[in-house]
């Protein structure tokens, strides 16, 4: 049993916009528009099928944009089982502007969810979670969620036997942590906020607070640290990860990419410094082309041997 489940309780439709320059307050003409199934679990979804994972997605959706979601990832042979809501599903605008080499997002707010769907989520969930080795939770809670929603289905995942996956930040993820997620993804803000404000001023606080988390019960913790890689704790391990030096197109969706990696290697059964090594490829990898949330399989072969794994404790 190695199914992957993706949960997207705040689904979106991704438009990236390729411009030459986006200059504020000036009128800017867009040079290429992509638009896909997006947030932050559709993308660890759509990335773990191309590393030949098998996923199901599963997530909230509503309106004539979560009709355009279900078809799209539908087209696309992702399999998916979503909860349909009131409301539309959320636009999230990403601007690429090519002279400076920046990207700016604009994220909308998206659908506001009842108590009846929070219900269905909690029995959807334990239901592919009985079928899955995984369960990964990403992104935002959409407005009419309690912060308390992730940890309550991370608990309902767990007792059906799945091992689970929070990324997420601000009061979902201190709160979701409380249900001892197997994986969680902070970076070096969420972790201060995760060890109660305590800001990790040199290296060595940093590894202290990864061992902290760990010793909560968090089977694996990885610290992202921009485009120097990761710092990650397992079994009572540290290992500091270097990613590639590349010329990034599109950071944005690297994260999910890293996720995917993670979640498609440790549910094959392989181990943490393989599943390193292909979470930070697929990250990488990601930044390389300027549809969030994809990646190619060739740049996915050249990164993997450019990955530096240390352990280091
Ligand atoms: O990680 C990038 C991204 O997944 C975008 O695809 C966009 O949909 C956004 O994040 C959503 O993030 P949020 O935290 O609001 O769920």
């Amino acid at each position: 049993m190695s199914l992957l489940t993706t949960v997207t309780l705040n689904a979106a439709i991704d438009k990236t916009y390729v411009m030459e320059s986006f200059p504020l307050g000036k009128v800017s003409r867009v040079a290429e528009m992509i638009s896909v199934p997006g947030g932050k679990g559709i993308n660890v979804a759509r990335v773990a099928k191309q590393l030949g994972g098998a996923v199901k997605a599963t997530g909230f959706v509503g309106g004539s944009n979560g009709q355009f979601i279900v078809n799209e990832m539908t087209k696309a042979g992702l399999d998916n089982d979503f909860v349909a809501v009131d409301g539309e599903s959320r636009l999230c605008l990403n601007m690429i502007d090519k002279s400076t080499g920046t990207s700016t997002e604009v994220l909308e707010q998206g659908t506001v969810l009842t108590a009846a769907a929070i219900e269905a989520m909690k029995a959807k969930v334990k239901q592919l979670a009985a079928e899955s080795a995984i369960v990964a939770f990403s992104g935002s809670l959409p407005k009419g969620a309690p912060s308390s929603l992730y940890a309550e289905l991370i608990g309902i995942a767990k007792a059906e036997g799945a091992k689970t996956f929070l990324d997420t930040s601000g009061d979902a993820l201190v709160e979701g942590v409380r249900a001892n997620p197997f994986f969680i993804k902070p970076n070096e803000d969420e972790i201060e906020k995760l060890l109660g404000g305590r800001k990790p001023e040199r290296e060595s606080d940093l590894h202290d607070g990864v061992k902290q988390l760990m010793e909560m019960g968090i089977g694996c913790v990885v610290v992202t640290l921009g485009a120097s890689g990761s710092l990650a704790g397992y079994d009572d391990r540290l290992y500091r990860i270097r990613a590639p030096r590349i010329e990034a197109v599109n950071p944005v969706g690297s994260g999910d990419s890293f996720v995917a990696g993670m979640a498609v290697a440790l549910a094959a059964g392989r181990s943490i410094e393989q599943a390193l090594r292909l979470a930070t490829a697929a990250g990488t990898a990601n930044a390389l082309n300027a549809q969030a949330g994809h990646v190619v399989e060739a740049d996915i072969d050249r990164l993997l041997e450019q990955v530096q794994i240390e352990a280091i404790d």
